[in-house]
């Protein structure tokens, strides 16, 4: 049986949606963060400690796009990726790349530099937010020719991929996608999917939707309260 581990408010919750979305039978262990950072539990199951893990026999593994392959390919048939003979196949692998070579980690970057107390007047920091804006502006433009998923007409792991950086992630960096008018209305696509409202009843129930223009208020407080 595979076992996926989400922890809450995390990347983790695209190997949820996943798994939803391809209806598959799996065990799902949530954990919570400790306070900010990943539980014992996690890493003790992995020596990087991050999430999302999953396991499956002998297996246990890390990082997100590893394992959305790995369960698209060994448990879901291949559905949700695009064959090589498929006319989008580029776009599906392009995409995919993309969210977490690129996207999440010029997010992350700002992060990073703002906790470290840079000031987002500093040169680095404008030129980091600058990549970010031009980044968005590319998925932005892409979306408005498709009118419907990354890799064009089917909904795939590319979106699976990158929704967590347009959404969740945006509690730990502020981020206005007002300007971003394609993202908006593909984030209303996204939301109205059943997969996605299983993800959220089953690993973020309390997490509020963030698929509006402005920056959504600052969840990570509200759970730090909490712990
Ligand atoms: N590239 C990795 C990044 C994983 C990652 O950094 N996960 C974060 C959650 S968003 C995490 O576990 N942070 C807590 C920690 O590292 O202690 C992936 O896609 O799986």
């Amino acid at each position: 049986m595979l076992t996926v581990h989400h922890m809450r408010v995390s990347q983790s919750e695209r190997i949820v949606w996943l798994c939803e979305e391809l209806e598959i039978k799996y065990d799902l262990k949530l954990h919570n963060r400790d306070p900010m950072f990943s539980p014992q539990a996690i890493k003790d199951l992995y020596e990087i400690g991050s999430a999302p893990v999953i396991q499956d026999g002998d297996l246990t593994m890390g990082e997100s796009a590893a394992c959305v392959e790995y369960i698209i390919h060994k448990h879901g048939d291949g559905r949700l990726a695009l064959p090589p003979s498929h006319p989008n196949y580029a776009d599906y692998v392009y995409w995919f790349a993309f969210s977490n070579g690129t996207l999440q980690p010029a997010v992350s970057r700002l992060m990073s530099i703002k906790a470290a107390g840079v000031d987002s007047s500093n040169d680095t920091a404008k030129r980091y937010q600058g990549k970010l804006d031009l980044y968005l502006r590319h998925v932005d433009g892409r979306l408005g020719r498709t009118k419907e998923w990354l890799a064009g007409e089917e909904f795939t792991a590319a979106d699976i991929m990158t929704v967590f950086t347009l959404t969740t992630m945006r509690t730990f960096y502020s981020i206005d996608l007002s300007a971003y008018s394609n993202i908006l209305a593909y984030l209303k696509r996204v939301v109205q999917r059943p997969g996605y409202t299983s993800y959220r009843e089953k690993g973020d129930p309390e997490l509020p939707l963030m698929i509006d223009g402005p920056a959504p208020e600052n969840f990570l407080e509200k759970l730090k309260s909490k712990a």
